[in-house]
């Protein structure tokens, strides 16, 4: 079955990263907004790895799951108070269509837990998401209690809606696929995943208006050049990121 997902002029490595997955990752994304999301995943790495079949995003209107002349999809808190809230009805609705019995529900709302690299890697082992995007109104608590399985905030600033966040945990989680990075791509990322910041980086040329390259860069001694990148990332790391120190939840935290 594998075998014949493979070219014959395939070389080995990529024949083995498809045993760990066989079909794409699928995403769908429930959105009152889904013009937002056009420009981010018809680009570079993301629109390859769709192109290639290794994810499949479908964007869905959450007016689409509504009944009424007017498609309504907010109401006025019980207990008053301003503002609208989701109605759960089309939430309900859109849920109970798209995610099936095995699709991990993610609500971004600014009230989740703050999404890391750690959380990208365990749903890059995922066979389906539903991302369901907050708005500013909030959404009828029924949804959270009954369809959700995390509620994930991506950062502690205010934004209008949860299409970006949304965004953001598609391209976070999509890099991870096997297969979506070139090898070079996913090598350097594995050397950086001790939790460090990036050390500086140069290329030619080696004087730039009086700037120079440091000389054990050019010195051709792969030891040195190791023990400088090594100590330049531990103390970008120290003065930047205290809170990393030297990956101390053994994250994985990339610079
Ligand atoms: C902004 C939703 C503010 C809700 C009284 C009670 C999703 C987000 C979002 C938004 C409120 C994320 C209110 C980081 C974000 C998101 C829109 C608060 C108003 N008044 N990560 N509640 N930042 N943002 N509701 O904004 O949906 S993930």
């Amino acid at each position: 079955m594998l075998r014949r997902q493979c070219d014959a002029g395939d070389t080995l490595l990529p024949r083995l990263r498809l045993l760990s997955r066989t079909t794409a990752m699928r995403i769908d994304v429930l959105t009152l907004f889904p013009a937002m999301f056009a420009g981010p995943l018809d680009e570079s790495i993301i629109q390859r790895a769709r192109a290639e079949g290794l994810l499949d995003v479908a964007i869905h209107n959450l007016r689409d799951y509504t009944h009424d002349r007017h498609r309504t999809v907010d109401d006025k808190p019980f207990g008053g108070g301003p503002g609208m809230l989701l109605k759960p009805e089309p939430i309900f609705e859109a849920v109970e269509t798209l995610a099936g019995d095995r699709a991990r529900v993610i609500l971004l709302t600014p009230a989740g837990r703050t999404f890391r690299q750690a959380l990208a890697r365990e749903l890059a082992r995922e066979a389906h998401l539903l991302l369901i995007c907050g708005s500013y109104e909030g959404v009828d608590e029924r949804v959270r209690q009954a369809l959700v399985d995390d509620e994930l905030s991506i950062g502690d600033y205010v934004l209008t809606n949860g299409a970006l966040p949304a965004m953001v945990v598609i391209d976070a989680v999509a890099r991870l696929l096997p297969g979506v990075l070139g090898d070079d791509e996913s090598s350097r990322d594995e050397s950086f995943s001790h939790g460090l910041l990036e050390y500086p980086q140069y290329t030619r040329p080696a004087e730039f208006r009086g700037m120079k390259v440091p000389e054990v860069l050019l010195s051709g001694n792969h030891a040195e050049t190791e023990k400088w990148r090594r100590e330049e990332a531990t103390k970008k790391t120290k003065e930047r990121r205290p809170d990393l120190a030297g990956g101390k939840w053994g994250d994985g935290v990339v610079g």
